[in-house]
């Protein structure tokens, strides 16, 4: 299955760059807030695993998965920080909704990371029922929070 060959919960943190000096944000949806929640729990301790400083991150929450652009934009724009992470989880309805806010989640958070020119992770969870969030925060399918913190991580060395 393709989502078991790009699992990166089970990355090699061998290569990973320094972080203890750097600052990151992490946006997280209050939608979903359980799934949410545990997705942020993994990006933080991936974080920390690898060296980031407690103070050295900054967390917003927002009230749905839309919103995040702007609150990912709030903490590009603020102190300072090197990479934000922006976490979410759109369920599939009975209208279109999803669709649109995936799509404009997508789009605002690559807008708001070629304004700033730094790192803005896209760990918006999309699935069609609630098992299939919950197999992506922490079950068969790892944890995205995590995977959004590697990927942070990364993008901050390659700025370095
Ligand atoms: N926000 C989420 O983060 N996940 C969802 O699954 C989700 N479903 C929504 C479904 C509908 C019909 C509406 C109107 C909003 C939904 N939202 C969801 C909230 C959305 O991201 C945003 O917070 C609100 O639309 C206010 O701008």
């Amino acid at each position: 299955m393709a989502s078991a060959l790009k699992n990166l919960s089970d990355y090699n943190s061998d290569n990973l760059p320094d972080i203890s000096g750097k600052k990151f944000g992490l946006v997280v949806a209050e939608w979903n807030k359980e799934i949410t929640d545990t997705l942020c729990h993994g990006a933080y301790d991936t974080l920390i695993k690898h060296g980031a400083k407690a103070e050295n991150i900054h967390r917003n929450t927002v009230p749905g998965s839309f919103e995040l652009t702007l609150g990912a934009q709030l903490l590009a724009q603020s102190y300072e920080i090197d990479a934000v992470i922006a976490l979410g989880v759109v369920i599939k309805g009975e209208t279109k909704h999803d669709d649109y806010i995936c799509h404009a989640v997508a789009q605002g958070l690559t807008q708001v990371g070629l304004k700033f020119n730094k790192p803005v992770i896209f760990g918006l969870v999309t699935t069609n029922d609630e098992q299939q969030a919950w197999d992506r925060a922490g079950g068969k399918h790892g944890n995205k929070g995590v995977e959004a913190a590697v990927t942070a991580i990364q993008m901050v060395g390659l700025f370095s």
